[in-house]
């Protein structure tokens, strides 16, 4: 091979050297070895095989489907976000290695943007630490505390990868679900599903080591309210739990709601790691970065966890993504601010949205934040006796169905349940609505065409 890279040997020669490395004898043998016992998975990540995105991304990868499936904008991020990543590219020492923990410009304006919801002030270099998005937050946290034994709390439908990465650290994701009562002839809310509160106490106990909480929410869009995280805020004080309060989508809630963060709870900075993601914030999911900030003597266990496992986040994005806090964080009460801005923007789109699914039957949950809705499918005909063989939800079968025959894409609403929910939620599909209008008016034009057949 590396004759022929040199141009050492005839074209001949080289046809038949490639003919030898390639030739089936080789290959079977590395089947052979690829079969050995000790190449059989840890144990710790035994069942973990199936991943919601991997399976779902691939069927809307061809171009002629219209993609409301993952979470991702297909919008512009802002100009200056994108700018000042060109600019921080032509940098010679901005390219190379930087601080660990999160590049020093990045963790100061982390520091300065968040003192204004804490009453305390965050110390940049201690308790915040950057990440590889709000994935690398959620590991670092879940292998940074959990262990054999330990009894997380996760509240059903719940973003997918919180049970595999407890169940990864040895601990044993203790389920309780969100309910909502029938709402009859009113539109139905996010906020009409709720958590029991005796339901959720049930589930604590002196094994409980952690409860992972994210608002808003996805996939329902629920902004939690002050008086329901003052029920979680009690129940971690009295069992002394900690708790992982994923927030990416925190600038994203419509009219009439707030964001608030449970660490700002009497009692509850102490035990509190909260999550944040740049790909949420600028439209960037790209970039992959994300933010954990809670007191040091939390963060310094997810800091061992990164020391030991990615070392540190790309530089370039990281400067970008300060420059552009920057920018915000100087006019965070002007609506111009993006974080002020995008949701005004996304508020009109999930209008839209909800507008569209009343208008064929449907009656979709509407999301007081996030980028996401849902709704119940099962009143759209879908012919899915070429799969009635598989043992899976309906809802996998029906998007997977929808995305061959109607080139529309979704999520199934059963990928954030665990194996006794599957069945509760298996009529709901997930619509991400961060889409141009043009994207949203190919939708439209599908799912109107489909309803028209089917009445
Ligand atoms: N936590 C939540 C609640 C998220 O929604 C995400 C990103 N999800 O987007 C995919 C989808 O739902 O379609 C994350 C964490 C991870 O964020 P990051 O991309 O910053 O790692």
């Amino acid at each position: 091979m590396f004759l022929a890279q040199r141009g050492l040997c005839s074209l001949g020669s080289r046809a038949k050297l490639l003919k030898m490395i390639y030739s089936p004898k080789i290959f079977r043998r590395s089947t052979s070895a690829r079969m050995s016992l000790k190449f059989k998975n840890a144990k710790r990540i035994e069942g973990l095989d199936s991943n919601v995105w991997i399976e779902f991304t691939k069927l809307a990868a061809d171009p002629s489907v219209v993609n409301l499936g993952q979470g991702l904008p297909d919008i512009s991020p802002p100009e200056y976000v994108k700018e000042e990543l060109s600019k921080v590219a032509a940098v010679d020492s901005l390219n190379q290695y930087t601080r660990g923990f999160g590049h020093p410009s990045l963790v100061k304006a982390l520091s300065c943007l968040y003192e204004k919801f804490y009453q305390n002030q965050i110390n940049p270099n201690k308790e915040i630490l950057v990440t590889l998005g709000a994935y690398g937050s959620l590991f670092n946290a879940i292998q940074g505390f959990i262990e054999e034994g330990d009894e997380v709390i996760v509240i059903v439908p719940f973003y997918d990868c919180y049970e595999s990465m407890v169940r990864m650290a040895g601990g044993t994701p203790v389920f309780v679900s969100l309910r909502s009562k029938p709402v009859d002839g009113k539109k139905w809310s996010s906020s009409d599903w709720k958590l029991d509160p005796e339901e959720l106490a049930s589930k604590f106990n002196s094994k409980t080591k952690a409860i992972i909480i994210n608002s808003p929410h996805n996939p329902f869009g629920k902004v939690y309210t002050k008086e329901e995280l003052q029920v979680i805020a009690d129940l971690c004080i009295k069992y002394d739990t900690l708790c992982i309060s994923d927030e990416v989508y925190e600038w994203l809630v419509y009219a009439g709601h707030k964001h608030i963060k449970i660490a700002t709870f009497p009692g509850m900075w102490e035990r509190t790691i909260t999550i944040g993601s740049a790909g949420k914030t600028f439209s960037v999911t790209g970039w992959k970065l994300g933010w954990s900030i809670g007191p040091n003597h939390l963060i310094k266990h997810l800091q061992t966890v990164q020391q030991t496992s990615i070392y540190t986040c790309a530089t370039p994005l990281q400067e970008a993504l300060a420059r552009a806090l920057w920018i915000d964080i100087k006019r965070m009460d002007d609506p111009e601010c993006y974080f002020n801005s995008l949701a005004k923007e996304l508020e009109v789109k999930r209008d839209r949205m909800v507008h569209l699914l009343e208008s064929v039957g449907l009656k979709p949950i509407v999301p007081d934040g996030g980028y996401f809705i849902i709704a119940d499918v099962s009143l759209l005909e879908a012919d899915l006796s070429d799969m009635k063989n598989s043992n899976e939800p309906y809802d996998y079968k029906f998007v997977k169905w929808m995305t061959k025959n109607k080139k529309l894409s979704a999520i199934p609403v059963s990928a954030f349940c665990n194996k006794e929910t599957k069945l509760q939620f298996e009529k709901f599909v997930r619509f991400c609505f961060i889409k141009k209008d043009s994207t949203l008016d190919a939708a439209e034009k599908i799912i109107k065409a489909w309803s028209r057949q089917t009445s």
